[in-house]
């Protein structure tokens, strides 16, 4: 199965990444193990879990199977009070732009409460709640729920553990399609740049090349999972792949870009959304979602990085790499764009397989796994992002 992953350049086979080639079957290594079990003290786990049960019965109330007395449940769910509104990258403050990635870099500081194995530090617990059980949540109905959640955590955490108190950045690479690789996001400013990639080659492990990142803010940022390495990009692709069709060599932009966008908006159930986002079953399209991380090479592009190592299939370690963040905070605002849509916003289901895309068993009360960051939640809880506790909104 390995060379799935090195042939890139074969966008059919890369549209079919969910469903072959990661198959659970024929696992190489085992998951990494988690130490032990504390809670996250920031986060309120009587009140997610009684918000968790009204999410819950408003879903049944909203089916007929609960009446609207027994639905009363709710008035036990918190408000938000302001919500906090998330913006583009570009539109924030060069002040806030610093303190962001100053935030993030704390992260590395931090204990992790008992999450992460290999090392103790919060920055790794994103990675490790993140590959662990991934199959769970990626090219499945859990996609967008579970990525919500997870942006989320990092938002709260760094506030939290990290004093940022800006507004959560998103970055709308449909902005830069393109180009993406000229995007001013990745300035090698010391203190506002994600940076580029270095010159020198890097063999971070066995299996896995690149170039270490030595320039921007996170230039010389050691990570731990699955091994430790240097954050570690190639963007040899996206330099040098014409982004309009009809080149010779595959046009990746245009996946990343306003009319794929559009195309995506236009969905109309919600399975439909998530494999138009995906690129599920649709050959020679990688979707929003994936176009940023099959882009380029290194620790953003996540299991495909690793192909060639032994943690293949059983890690994606995509969030080692900040842009994951940024990346994943705007196909959230793709999915709340999607939402507000007449009837749109309590609209759910399709497969909760990443093996059969015909599988039609999503229901909102199906759990989201966090590996111990928080209470797993049922869905129902993360698709509205202005209820408690997410308590965000956009405004686009
Ligand atoms: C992102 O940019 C596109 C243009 O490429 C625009 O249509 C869209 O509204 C923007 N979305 C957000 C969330 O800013
Ligand atoms: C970077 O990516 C390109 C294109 O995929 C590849 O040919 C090259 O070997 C990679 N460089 C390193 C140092 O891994
Ligand atoms: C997922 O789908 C595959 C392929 O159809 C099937 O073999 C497997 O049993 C399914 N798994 C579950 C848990 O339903
Ligand atoms: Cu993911």
């Amino acid at each position: 199965m390995a060379p799935i992953f090195s042939t890139l350049l074969s966008l059919s086979l890369v549209s079919s990444f969910a469903l072959a080639a990661v198959s659970p079957a024929a696992p190489n290594a085992a998951p990494l193990a988690r130490r032990d079990d504390e809670k996250i003290p920031f986060l309120d786990y009587t009140a997610i879990e009684e918000a968790a049960e009204a999410a819950v019965s408003e879903d049944l109330r909203r089916r007929g199977l609960l009446s609207d007395d027994d639905a009363a449940l709710k008035k036990r769910t918190p408000g938000c009070g302001t919500l906090r509104v998330r913006k583009e990258w570009r539109t924030l403050t060069k002040a806030q732009k610093k303190s962001y990635i100053a935030a993030t870099k704390c992260l590395q500081t931090k204990s992790d409460f008992g999450i992460s194995p290999i090392s103790n530090k919060m920055y790794d617990a994103f990675t490790y709640i993140h590959e662990n059980n991934w199959f769970a949540f990626h090219a499945t109905a859990s996609f967008p729920p579970w990525h919500r959640w997870f942006v989320w955590l990092r938002e709260v955490t760094l506030q939290e553990v990290c004093g940022y108190s800006g507004p959560f950045p998103y970055w709308n690479y449909t902005m830069d399609w393109q180009d993406p690789f000229a995007s001013p996001i990745f300035s090698t400013d010391s203190e506002v740049g994600f940076g580029t990639h270095g010159t020198v080659p890097y063999q971070a492990m066995t299996g896995a090349t690149g170039f270490k990142v030595d320039n921007g803010a996170f230039a010389n940022l050691k990570v731990n999972l699955p091994e430790p390495h240097y954050l570690t990009r190639n963007f040899t692709l996206w330099k040098d792949t014409p982004t309009s069709v009809g080149g010779s060599k595959p046009a990746f932009g245009q996946w990343m870009g306003p009319e794929q966008l559009k195309k995506t908006l236009a969905a109309n159930s919600f399975w439909d959304f998530e494999k138009v986002l995906d690129g599920i079953g649709a050959p020679q399209s990688l979707g929003i979602h994936n176009a940023p991380h099959f882009n380029n090479n290194g620790d953003w592009y996540g299991p495909g990085w690793l192909a060639n190592t032994p943690y293949f299939p059983f890690a994606s370690t995509a969030p080692n790499d900040p842009m994951f963040f940024v990346h994943h905070a705007y196909v959230d605002a793709v999915f709340w764009k999607w939402q507000q849509q007449s009837g749109k916003q309590w609209l759910y289901g399709g497969s909760t397989n990443i093996s059969d895309p015909t599988q039609n068993d999503a229901k909102l009360t199906d759990t989201l796994p966090f590996s111990g960051f928080g209470p797993d939640v049922p869905v129902a809880l993360a698709m509205k992002t202005e209820n408690f506790p997410l308590c965000y909104t956009y405004n686009f």
